[in-house]
């Protein structure tokens, strides 16, 4: 199944508002995330496992893409579709010489050079960010902006994902820069009513999308 990057949510037991990843994942998908990012810094790798098994299952059957933040080990032992890989875990490379054919793997970058590199090392999708300041990682390089987000966009032919405070007031704009798709942690998990947020960003991308 080809992967459809338009709307990534990326789950944060921060900012959801004491609802389980089970809760955020479930309301995602119904409200039309077409990718989840399982992403949790606390957990160990046991509560890790146990917490993803529901969510794969969950994504399995809905035809969503489940994709596991930082660990490849996990990732594998969950059956997802792939990782997502920041400069602080495996290089892509050798994440690429561990897992089956078509397993995907996201790499973070922060500019063209990087994306460049990430192409050329067995990246399957990049994650460019943050194209807007953004309180949920204070890690970050640069803001790249609209521009900045385009400028990778044009020079990769991998799919590419804008990530930063992407929301309902700037979805348009991400997907009119050439972007697969759009990340998203707060406007979505932080969500009162997490399937409503979801179900108005993702026709939102379906309105700026150009016909396919
Ligand atoms: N990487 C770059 S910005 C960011 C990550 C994980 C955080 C995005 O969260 P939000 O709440 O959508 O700004
Ligand atoms: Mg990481």
């Amino acid at each position: 199944m080809k992967p459809d990057f338009s709307l990534y949510v990326v789950t944060d037991s921060n900012l959801s508002r004491g609802r389980s990843h089970l809760e955020v994942v479930r309301a995602a998908i119904e409200g039309g995330a077409t990718a989840i990012q399982f992403r949790d810094k606390h957990l160990t790798s046991r509560r890790f496992f146990q917490e993803g098994q529901p969510l794969r299952k969950l994504c399995q059957e809905a035809g969503v893409t489940f994709i596991v933040n930082d660990r490849l080990d996990l990732a594998l032992a969950l059956q997802a579709d792939g990782v997502h890989l920041g400069p602080d875990d495996l290089p892509p490379a050798i994440a690429r010489g561990l897992v089956p054919p078509g397993f995907l793997i996201g790499v973070s970058v922060d500019n063209v050079r990087e994306a460049c590199q990430a192409a050329g090392q067995g990246a399957s999708y990049l994650g460019a960010g943050p194209v807007f300041p953004t309180r949920t990682k204070l890690d970050t390089g640069p803001v790249l902006g609209i521009p900045g987000l385009a400028e990778i966009a044009a020079a990769v032919t991998l799919p590419v994902v804008g990530i930063g405070s992407i929301g309902p007031s700037n979805l348009a704009q991400v997907i009119a820069t050439g972007a697969a798709g759009g990340a998203v942690i707060s406007a979505a998990v932080a969500a009162g009513d997490i399937r409503q947020a979801v179900a108005e960003m993702r026709s939102i991308i379906e309105a700026a999308r150009p016909a396919r």
